[in-house]
């Protein structure tokens, strides 16, 4: 079994409609699935899932925006998994995105930039665990 990583894909790309193309990408990528959702944050929820940025300045925008529409949320497998999904979703600021990585492509913005990763094993475990439980895992 490889490393786990999680992500979510956020409002702006999901209404954009380039969730498949995204998805397509990861898998290509070499990212397994493990589990997957199409869900949709409350206000609650965002606060919640964004807690540790609770005293940055762009906590209530980060918050009211991932909360605006649907998202996907998904587990992920692949050797040294955080640290590879986060090379190949690129910078936060998409403008400062590797060519080529998702959020080059997608991202329009440093808070509209179309994906999440988690940046530790642990906080991967953490998010995971926020929109999944064990049954919810494919094998
Ligand atoms: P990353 O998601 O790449 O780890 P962080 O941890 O710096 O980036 O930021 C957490 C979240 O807050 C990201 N989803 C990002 O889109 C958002 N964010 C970061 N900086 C800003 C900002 N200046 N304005 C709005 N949203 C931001």
């Amino acid at each position: 079994m490889g490393n786990r990583t999680f992500t979510m894909f956020k409002p702006d790309s999901v209404r954009a409609g380039h969730a498949g193309a995204m998805l397509d990408q990861i898998i290509k990528g070499g990212f397994k699935v493990v589990a997957l959702k199409y869900t949709r944050l409350t206000k609650a929820d965002a606060e919640q899932f964004y807690a540790i940025h609770a005293e940055r300045p762009f906590y209530g925008e980060l918050t009211d925006f991932m909360s605006s529409g649907p998202i996907y949320a998904a587990i992920l497998e692949k050797d040294n998994a955080v640290e590879a999904f986060r090379t190949f979703i690129g910078a936060t600021n998409p403008a400062e995105a590797a060519e080529g990585s998702i959020r080059a492509q997608f991202g329009s913005s440093i808070g509209e930039n179309a994906v999440h990763g988690s940046d530790s094993d642990d906080n991967a475990v953490i998010e995971g665990s926020f929109f999944f439980s064990g049954r919810d895992e494919a094998r």
